[in-house]
């Protein structure tokens, strides 16, 4: 048997993207909050007030806010955090469904801003610690172990308007204190975490993992650092609280191939990869790498780190190391092929090799196997695949049936992957939560259609549907998996 006993099989959701209630139970408002739904063709929008009236602006490519914006919902703006999936009423339903396919582990995230709404405050929501306390309980009923990742792409927006959230360095102890509250509060009942998800995503931009308005790449430097300082104090609060806690980080990751063997192809395949290593390195081995240093040098942004700081990274290193994967990239040097395919977009140029998703992802279950070879040999540490899946538009037919072999088989030979990495090459893995495991909204574009789950749930992307949870074909396969733990495919 290829994976080990225990083996932690389960699903991942984030709060944002699926459990709706944004004001209810004196919630704060998140980054997420304030994103409207976008689509495959327009990007979604950040909103804020400024001096000049309300301004929506590109979440990823175009935030670049004065300094006094204010952040917030506005009237009229279709913002999909909003309802989601409605976890916050369905939690009941929706874990009797996990418990139903067998999860040993359900990978969810606390949203900072039911525990602290502002972000900065002295004493934490009663209602929102309450919240998970029911969830929790809901999941060790059935023997479910949560996984839980302490910010996902949910950072309070008070911190945004008070001092530009994590671009300032009083965030820290405001995520501290949070961290603290929720170790305390759940000690005995969680015993996984995951400090940021993605955190290597603010090279793509501030906000979705950060909440800074800002491109300014010293911000975003800051802000990197600040987080990485924040997560390592994270691991030490909770290895304090309870010595039974892991704590993990948790990386985008991708794999990239170089779209030639020219040497400068290759060469570039290299440094796009620091783009996703530089955060683990430091996560896991606990001190910032050369080539970052130097980095920072050639760009003229200002860097240093205090001796304790030094050794709070060295002290704060991750037990475990996680990452999500969807698909791989190349990327090329030579102008003929950039101009060809409109140039190294954010994913990269096209491999002639590979089929991709409605989205353009492209399906590379080999590249999976390399990223655990990759990942295992760097850092020697276990580690977790907590995202993996195929957004797709899933047909309700008439009957209420859902046939979604499309996402069987994409999820099979990722799996086997995932075997062959474990089996064949000797990867520690300890557990495979694929993404989206009852559907949510989709974090990229916020459509309801992009759908990744073992269960429909009907919210259309207009607004309309009745939040009923059925049951898709993928549903019965992914149960017969773990029963089988991932032998029988
Ligand atoms: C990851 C995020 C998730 C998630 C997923 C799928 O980057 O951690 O929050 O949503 O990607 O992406 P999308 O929802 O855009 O399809």
């Amino acid at each position: 048997m290829a994976f080990k006993e225990g083996f932690l099989w389960g699903g991942a959701t984030a709060a944002n993207q699926y459990e709706g209630a944004w004001n209810i139970g004196n919630k704060g408002v998140s980054s997420a909050d304030c994103c409207t739904r976008g689509s495959r063709s327009e990007p979604r929008k950040v909103t804020y007030m400024t001096k000049e009236g309300e301004i929506k602006a590109d979440v990823m490519f175009g935030l670049d806010a004065p300094e006094g914006a204010q952040f917030g919902c506005f009237e009229g703006y279709d913002y999909p955090s909003h309802e989601a999936s409605d976890f916050y009423h369905h939690y009941k339903e929706d874990i009797a469904l996990m418990a139903e396919m067998g999860f040993k582990t359900f990978r969810m995230s606390i949203n900072w801003t039911r525990i602290y709404p502002l972000g900065y405050e002295e004493e934490p929501n009663e209602e929102g610690l309450k919240f998970y306390d029911d969830v929790f309980d809901e999941c060790l009923k059935y023997g479910i172990k949560p996984l839980v990742t302490l910010s996902h792409y949910e950072t309070p927006v008070g911190l945004t308007n008070k001092w530009g959230s994590w671009a300032d360095a009083r965030t820290i102890d405001c995520f501290a204190r949070y961290v603290e509250t929720v170790g305390n509060r759940y000690k005995g009942k969680v015993e996984y975490w995951l400090t940021f998800n993605e955190i290597n995503c603010l090279e793509f931009g501030g906000w979705m993992a950060a909440g800074v308005a800002s491109r300014d790449p010293q911000k975003i430097a800051d802000a990197g650092k600040h987080q990485l300082l924040a997560s390592a104090k994270a691991v030490q609060i909770l290895h304090e609280i309870d010595e039974n806690n892991k704590v993990g980080n948790m990386i985008g990751y991708g794999m990239i191939y170089p779209y030639t063997c020219n040497p400068k192809d290759v060469f570039q395949t290299w440094e796009k990869f620091k783009g996703s290593y530089f955060y683990c390195d430091v996560q896991a081995r606990g001190y910032y790498p050369s080539y970052k240093l130097k980095e920072y040098e050639q760009k003229g942004i200002q860097f240093s780190l205090t001796k304790e700081e030094k050794e709070l990274l060295k002290n704060g290193t991750v037990d475990f190391i996680s990452f999500s994967y969807y698909m791989s990239n190349c990327t090329s040097t030579d102008p003929k092929v950039l101009a060809d395919q409109g140039g190294n977009m954010m994913f990269g140029v096209k491999n002639p090799y590979l089929k991709a998703s409605d989205w353009g992802w492209q399906i590379d279950p080999i590249g999976l196997r390399l990223s655990l070879n990759y990942m295992y040999d760097r850092y020697q540490k276990p580690l977790m695949v907590v995202e993996n899946g195929l957004g797709a538009q899933d047909v309700l037919e008439a009957n209420g049936e859902i046939h979604d072999s499309y996402r069987i088989d994409y999820l099979r030979d990722h799996i086997q992957a995932m075997h062959d990495a474990v089996s064949l090459d000797g990867v520690e893995l300890w557990g495979f939560t694929p993404w989206g495991c009852i559907d949510l909204v989709s974090a990229s574009t916020g459509e309801m259609h992009k759908r990744y789950g073992f269960v429909y749930v009907d919210y259309q992307d207009d607004g309309t549907g009745n939040g009923n949870r059925i049951r898709k074909d993928s549903f019965y396969w992914y149960k017969k998996v773990i029963a089988s733990n991932g032998e029988d495919l």
